[in-house]
């Protein structure tokens, strides 16, 4: 008997519960997904930090390790169906490093915790709680350049003032004579007749990657932050460690990975290639990169939530930029975002009011890989670099509204009064919030693993330019997942454009509901709908 009620329980939990508020439009689902199912545990949805920028534990107005700690219930609170968490499953921490700059992209010591962000116990106190709860911790990991102030250029600097030239440090850097500067990199004077690559700046001199004793510093690094906690790695600026040799870029970072998965066979690392797509493209065979064709203002993402696309191109597009990363590598996990750290914020130029931002969310989160969020972007925080050129604008510190003592970063000149979003505080409050349109995103994400990893295939809605949309096939489980991207109701006949015979609603996110009558869609402007 005991055999038959559990066996009852656990198919009744193989299905979805759903529970409708008819006057908000607004579904909640109870989702437990069985067990047994094996679900590939690679494929997270990642949240960008700018720890300087996100919560400040001890009044000091900065932002601080301890801070990710305080707010991790808001984030992810361990319980997959409170309702009350946001839901994400990895974070990626920009620098944490000590660096004498407010960003932190140039280190000056790569194995401890910058003091204005806390200390290691700190950062062990954040991962011991991250992994408790199923989410990956990566770090930011700048190793084409080092500080101007980092001891290893201080020491190569001295050495050659003193002629001791057999000196170690020395070869830690790209030092060239006048005669031997290449054309299209910066250099800088440095001491003696040397001259020091620079090519972001005068205060990042660059490492010499081809260096023996500086590899195995690297991996004495990588080692140190593995022991840590962490999963794996975000590595800036990847395309630069030898600036236009993509295939010594390539080889470099095959050694670097190789050395990673020596120590952590299942590490996940990103990389960033901010360049075209089939520049990135070779790049996948020893990481995962982010997507930045996707990306920014004149971005897949936005232009197809601004209606300025086809909604099919942006299905095209998907499905093409999948079937190049993975003849690089079958491995290859997609990574999508609408902005980061670099990038004025999405929500300056996508609508709340208009649903283009919800659009954008459903666009990039309802689809394969691993799509990152850039913190504040789930309350449509705003900030961009403006007539002042700041980035500063462009990591501002998150709005709670609840006396969370952080402040903007230095050199910030961006107008509060532009921010008309709303905080965390008053987005809790608020049904139809981005931030419960994102949470709701996350949950049906997490209820359907289809979503993340399935095999899609893209079918052609020939005649809409607002519906569009893949079947996905995961574990023998096959979803649709389906986009109205334009400002009208549409009933589709699914029947004409897919042999495959759908038979409930899963889920939907946008402006009103989706409906299923015999092979008949109906689906409510600015809305998405996953099929089952
Ligand atoms: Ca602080
Ligand atoms: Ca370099």
């Amino acid at each position: 008997m005991k055999k038959i009620i559990s066996l009852i329980l656990i198919v009744l939990a193989g299905f979805t519960i759903m529970s409708c508020n008819s006057t908000s439009n607004e579904f909640i689902i109870k989702e437990k997904t069985l067990k047994s199912a094996k679900i590939d545990d690679a494929y997270r949805v990642y949240y960008e930090i700018f720890v300087g920028a996100f919560s400040d534990s001890d009044a000091d107005g900065m932002g601080d390790l301890q801070g990710i700690v305080n707010r991790f219930d808001y984030l992810n609170d361990g319980l997959d169906d409170s309702g009350k968490s946001l839901g994400i499953e990895g974070i990626w921490l920009m620098p944490i490093m000590p660096s004498p700059s407010y960003h932190k992209y140039d280190v000056t010591n790569y194995m401890e915790i910058d003091s204005k962000y806390g200390s290691l116990e700190d950062f062990e106190s954040l991962t011991e709680l991250a992994n408790s709860r199923n989410v990956n911790i990566i770090i930011d990991l700048v190793l084409n350049h080092t500080s101007n102030q980092h001891p290893w250029f201080k020491a190569a600097k001295q050495a050659i003032i003193d002629n001791d030239l057999d000196n170690k440090y020395i070869g830690y850097y790209t030092l060239v004579k006048a005669d031997q500067k290449e054309s299209g990199k910066k250099y800088y004077p440095f001491a003696g007749d040397y001259y020091y690559e620079g090519n972001f700046s005068s205060s990042m001199p660059e490492l010499n990657l081809d260096n023996e004793d500086l590899r195995a510093e690297i991996i004495e690094i990588v080692s140190f932050w593995y022991e840590k906690g962490v999963s794996g790695f975000r590595l800036d600026a990847a395309k630069y460690p030898y600036l236009y040799e993509e295939e010594k870029n390539i080889e470099f970072w095959k050694w670097f990975v190789s050395e990673c998965k020596k120590i952590k066979p299942d590490t996940y690392i990103v990389g960033e290639v901010w360049s075209g797509d089939s520049l990135i493209a070779p790049y996948y065979e020893p990481f995962s990169n982010f997507d930045f064709g996707m990306s920014g203002i004149d971005g897949a993402i936005t232009q197809t939530a601004k209606q300025f696309d086809d909604v099919n191109n942006y299905v095209d597009y998907l499905n093409r930029y999948r079937n190049m990363i993975e003849t690089v590598n079958p491995n290859a996990i997609l990574t999508p975002f609408i902005s980061n750290h670099d990038m004025d914020r999405a929500a300056g130029y996508l609508s709340l009011t208009d649903y283009e931002m919800q659009m954008a969310a459903n666009l990039y989160l309802l689809t394969y890989g691993n799509p990152f969020i850039y913190y504040g972007e789930e309350i449509g925080m705003k900030g961009s670099r403006s007539t002042e050129m700041t980035d500063a604008n462009r990591r501002l510190a998150m709005l709670w509204g609840d006396g969370d003592t952080v402040t903007d970063p230095i050199g910030t000149t961006y107008n509060p009064e532009n921010q008309t979003n709303g905080t965390v505080a008053s987005q809790l409050l608020e049904e139809s919030s981005l931030y419960n349109h994102y949470k709701k995103l996350l949950m049906i994400r997490k209820a359907n693993p289809e979503i993340a990893r399935g095999k899609y295939t893209a079918l052609d809605f020939a005649g809409y330019n607002t519906f569009g949309g893949f079947l996905t096939t995961y574990n023998d489980v096959t979803l649709g997942i389906f986009h109205n991207t334009g400002s009208t109701e549409l009933t589709i006949k699914l029947s004409d454009f897919t042999d495959f015979e759908f038979l409930t609603v899963r889920a939907f996110a946008g402006s009103g509901i989706a409906e299923l009558n015999g092979d008949n869609l109906v689906i409510a402007p600015f809305t998405s709908v996953i099929l089952k």
